[in-house]
């Protein structure tokens, strides 16, 4: 799709990654940078994993598992088996072939390179060549409150399979964090013509992006459309804890608590035609509606939906 100028995609993991595939498929490589969610890092096993960053880089690839969304499609679990036999800590499953990942871009942070150089070198070697920006180089990490815990994501979301209540959530470094270089760039150039809030956890994937200094800023600043794809459909999110966040933090699950959400960032939202009759109490909130079909299943589900988020931008933006 020619003739739009650079567009920006916030992303998180799983669902965020299959619109970011379809935007690969529909914009030349140059007119996109993909910004990606930080906050679910964290150490284990002396590795440093980038779940977020290898969900849209083996998405990306056309590596990935389609049925578990992250991780490799293929993949053995002999590293897991044996580090169970040993009685080594087993509650997050890294798998062989994945385990590659995390040494490797251990190896490199551990010899000083930037994890925006890593993550581009990485790509790159599995023939990624879409500008993948991690939304700082400096650590983030996302919290979750609970009644009797503050917990680190991956323990909130693989180690306790998010049931405990959260109360908030907060992003550990964000205030000291820098954007990273080429986030900042593609945030503010002068041909910025579209920033799209990717199908992802609201509250877990791009609310670290935007809590990072000068995301919204740059956001406020742009004469982009800036457009969000909802990832909740018919009050419950396809993959993950959004519905049940929304719950537990006082919003009731559906269109309009994303629309509120996102309030006074974005223009527009693409929900599913199962949320059709959320249309008009969206324009009312001043938020143009897109009624599409918004699951995702095949590569040309992908690639139709983000052709369609785009023209909505384009149109928002006459
Ligand atoms: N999710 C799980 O539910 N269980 C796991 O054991 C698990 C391991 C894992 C390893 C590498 C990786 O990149 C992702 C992994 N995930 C696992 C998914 C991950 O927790 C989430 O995809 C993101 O952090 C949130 O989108």
């Amino acid at each position: 799709m020619k003739g739009l100028g650079h567009v920006v995609a916030l992303c998180g993991g799983v669902g965020g990654a299959k619109l970011a595939f379809g935007l690969t498929k529909i914009l030349p490589v140059d007119q996109l940078t993909i910004i990606v969610n930080t906050g679910d890092d964290f150490e284990h096993l002396g590795l440093h994993v980038s779940p977020d960053i290898d969900t849209v880089v083996y998405t990306l690839a056309g590596l990935s598992d389609r049925e578990r969304g992250w991780g490799l499609a293929g993949e053995t679990w002999g590293f897991m088996s044996a580090l169970r036999r040993l009685g080594g800590d087993a509650w997050f499953n890294l798998g062989d072939h994945d385990l590659a990942m995390h040494v490797e871009r251990t190896r490199r942070l551990t010899a000083g390179e930037s994890l925006s150089a890593i993550t581009g070198a990485l790509a790159r070697a599995l023939g990624v060549t879409a500008n993948i920006a991690p939304m700082s180089d400096d650590p983030v990490r996302t919290i979750v409150v609970t009644d009797d815990a503050e917990l680190g994501f991956q323990r909130y979301f693989v180690g306790e399979q998010c049931r405990p209540v959260a109360s908030a959530i907060r992003f550990q470094g964000a205030g000291e964090a820098r954007l990273s270089e080429a986030a900042r760039a593609a945030l503010t150039r002068p041909d910025l013509e579209a920033v799209i809030l990717c199908p992802s956890n609201p509250y877990l994937s791009i609310d670290p992006i935007l809590a990072v200094p000068g995301v919204r800023e740059a956001l406020a600043r742009t004469d982009a459309a800036i457009v969000a794809v909802s990832p909740i459909i018919g009050g419950e999110a396809l993959k993950g804890p959004a519905a049940k966040l929304m719950r537990e933090l006082g919003a009731e699950p559906g269109v309009l608590a994303v629309a509120d959400h996102y309030r006074g960032l974005i223009g527009a939202l693409v929900i599913d035609d199962a949320d059709a009759a959320d249309a008009a109490a969206l324009a009312a909130r001043g938020v143009v509606p897109l009624v599409t079909g918004s699951v995702m299943i095949t590569d040309a589900d992908r690639a139709r939906l983000a052709a369609e988020t785009l023209e909505l931008a384009r149109t928002l933006r006459k």
